[in-house]
């Protein structure tokens, strides 16, 4: 398998797109950490795994971040993986966003990314070995309406991976992104983006609905010792929607 003896850590693991990252690298053979804000979520999940674990993060706090990752670290001794999957999924007109939306979706899909990646960085740096991969969206290439704080926060997304990727190189990590498209997730589901599936369907190569199935086997590839000679990345995974 493609992740054997490899510790993973994947925040906002504990329902959606996550979830279906936490059971795809678990059945490569990965020890996953389901980190989520929702710990009963978690524990559920990871339930549901050969070798999982949940830990509770609020990724928008630093000390909950480190506290995650200390825990993480105390259980297996090593973090081989990190996917960055948290981030909130919001539907707002542009002329209903406010600065504290804006604030909010910065500080937990953006700022959060950063903080998860800064506390394991030192342990991969240290073990010359890591693999990053951060769940960008879609949205950041075709320019979707109503989240206009999470498209920012997500071309940021973007934006941190490629920069980051040229500083780790040497050190043996890579950091790479992945963008889905429109996902049937409980997330979206539950929110007035269901009704859009109609509308991307006909916009994409492939005319389906985007399972939290079909993005897992990409971030997984990206999560493994193959993909060594990827980074700085971004991979969309959307049925065709958008090109890169
Ligand atoms: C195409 O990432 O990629 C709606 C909601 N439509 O969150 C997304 C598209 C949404 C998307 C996304």
């Amino acid at each position: 398998m493609k992740l054997e003896d490899r510790v993973a850590i994947v925040t906002g693991g504990a329902r959606g797109i996550g979830a279906a990252i936490a059971r795809k690298l678990d059945a490569e053979g990965a020890t996953v950490a389901v980190a989520d804000i929702n710990l009963a979520g978690a524990e559920e999940a990871a339930g549901g795994l050969e070798r999982g674990t949940a830990v509770e993060v609020d990724v928008a706090d630093p000390d909950s971040v480190d506290a995650m990752v200390a825990s993480v670290l105390d259980a297996h001794g090593r973090v081989d993986v990190l996917v960055n999957d948290a981030a909130i999924v919001p539907f707002i007109p542009w002329a209903e966003v406010d600065l504290g939306h804006w604030r909010k979706l910065i500080d937990t899909n953006l700022t959060g990314v950063y903080l998860c990646t800064r506390a394991v960085w030192a342990p991969m740096r240290d073990a010359g070995y890591g693999r990053i991969v951060n769940i960008a969206s879609n949205t950041f290439l075709a320019g979707t309406p109503n989240m206009a704080a999470y498209v920012a926060a997500k071309g940021g997304v973007v934006g941190f991976t490629r920069a980051l990727a040229t500083e780790v190189g040497a050190d043996g990590i890579t950091v790479n992104a992945v963008a889905p498209g429109l996902t049937a997730s409980e997330g979206v589901l539950e929110s007035p983006h269901k009704d859009a599936f109609d509308f991307v369907q006909s916009l994409q190569a492939i005319p389906r609905r985007g399972e939290p199935d079909d993005i897992a086997p990409t971030v997984a590839f990206l999560c493994s010792e193959e993909a060594a000679w990827v980074t700085g990345q971004l991979i969309a995974v959307d049925g065709g929607h958008t090109r890169n």
